[in-house]
């Protein structure tokens, strides 16, 4: 059960920049059981506040790491190709590009900040380009990629539904099923769109109206506006943030995120994602560009507090989506058969109840729930009651 993120954005915005600094972890780690099979896709992870110092434990993590009580836990990232005004015609492979986002259940949007490139991604020089036309036009096209979907089929769909007496819902439902659309979103999506009567007389312009609220039900957009290490991108981040205050922003600068990683990794420094700072091990192993390079990246972590690359993953999983962290364990014992403590930690979606959590970790869990266990308090959990960030969640259940 993996969680996707959607990398997008125009030519050039550093997408690729992002995905190999987020998925470059220091550490040897076991592959998570995602089925990669594209080089655009890999493992990245979101941060959360490790459970096991509560319980003055070191955890023995089974996928993603932990280092000094930081929980870094693994999230599929796929690194979609560059997308121009026109994608969702087919513009620049557009279509196949879209088809890449399928499963993704949030999008970030890399965001050239600094405005270097026009729509193309071609070059321009710093300051040249407004970075707002590119927040919308993205957000425009994945909207008009919903819709030419849904409205290529949309008689036929409609007028289907009628005779097999199906609900339109669950029409909407199977047409859109790749893109996470369920007959619950779609039902919502209906009636906040208020559209009534017979869908087989729906304009053009109703479905497009649809198709808006359900990508914006299956595919939040976070904004990560990069190259804040030019100054011009950081003078648009206080500017964008005052023109588009409906919009979630996180500034970054993906290029220094990759340089810190990859000098961690290498064994100059010591530094953990989303850190304000890092520690040189190796000082006199380090030539005079790489003491400049370091000094460089010190005065950027002191004036901005971080790269912000880690920041836009958590923002994307734990503020847009609003999904939480729940440790498995019990309350005798914190280890698994294999002596892992702590040895899982699930990102669950909000409003999880203790029972569907039991039916994440096992389908007999949840079938035969007999109740759950709050391990921090050892109070009783029932099924209904809804599980918060950070749990450490025994299930007592009747499965044998
Ligand atoms: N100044 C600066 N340049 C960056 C940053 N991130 C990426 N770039 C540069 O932007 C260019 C495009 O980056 P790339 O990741 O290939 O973009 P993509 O086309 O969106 O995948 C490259 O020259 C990168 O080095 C950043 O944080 N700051
Ligand atoms: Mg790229």
């Amino acid at each position: 059960m993996g969680f996707t993120i959607g990398l997008v954005g125009k030519p050039s915005a550093g997408k690729s920049t992002f995905f190999k600094a987020a998925t470059l972890a220091e550490v040897a780690i076991a592959d998570y059981p995602f089925t990669t099979i594209k080089p655009n896709i890999g493992t990245g992870y979101v941060r959360v506040e490790c459970a096991d110092k509560d319980f003055g434990v070191q955890c023995n993590p089974r996928f993603g790491f932990c280092l000094n009580h930081t929980r870094f836990v693994p999230v599929e990232l796929v690194d979609v190709a560059g997308l121009v005004p026109g994608a969702h015609e087919g513009k620049g492979l557009g279509n196949q590009f879209l088809s890449d986002l399928n499963q993704a259940d949030v999008l970030i949007h890399v965001v050239d900040a600094s405005g270097s490139a026009n729509e193309l991604g071609e070059s321009l020089g710093a300051g040249k380009h407004d970075p707002a036309k590119d927040v919308r036009f993205l957000e425009k096209e994945i909207d008009l990629w919903y819709a030419s979907v849904l409205w290529r089929n949309w008689k036929k769909l409609a007028r289907g539904a009628q005779m097999t007496r199906k609900k339109i819902e669950e029409a909407i439902a199977d047409q859109l099923s790749a893109m996470k659309v369920t007959e619950d979103i779609a039902l919502d999506a209906i009636s906040e769109t208020e559209l009534s009567g017979n869908p087989d007389s729906w304009s053009e312009d109703d479905v497009k109206r649809l198709s808006v609220v359900l990508r914006k039900r299956t595919k939040s957009i976070l904004i990560a506006l990069n190259k804040i290490d030019v100054p011009s991108g950081l003078e648009n981040v206080e500017r964008l943030k005052k023109e588009l205050p409906d919009i979630m922003f996180v500034p970054c600068s993906c290029e220094t995120e990759l340089a810190l990683r990859e000098a961690a990794k290498s064994g100059i420094i010591s530094y953990v994602p989303g850190d304000s700072t890092f520690e040189i091990l190796k000082s006199d192993a380090l030539n005079e560009k790489q003491k400049k390079a370091l000094d460089f990246i010190s005065a950027f972590l002191e004036k901005n507090g971080s790269t912000g690359v880690q920041q836009v993953l958590d923002a994307a999983v734990f503020e847009l989506l609003k999904y939480i962290a729940v440790f498995p364990g019990g309350v005798n014992n914190l280890v698994d058969s294999k002596g892992n403590v702590l040895p899982d930690c699930f990102l669950m979606p909000p409003k999880t109840t203790a029972k569907d959590f039991a039916y994440a970790l096992h389908t007999d869990f949840g079938k035969h729930f007999l109740y759950a266990m709050d391990v921090r308090t050892k109070r009783r959990i029932s099924g209904d009651q809804e599980l918060k960030h950070r749990d450490v969640v025994e299930i007592i259940s009747a499965a044998k």
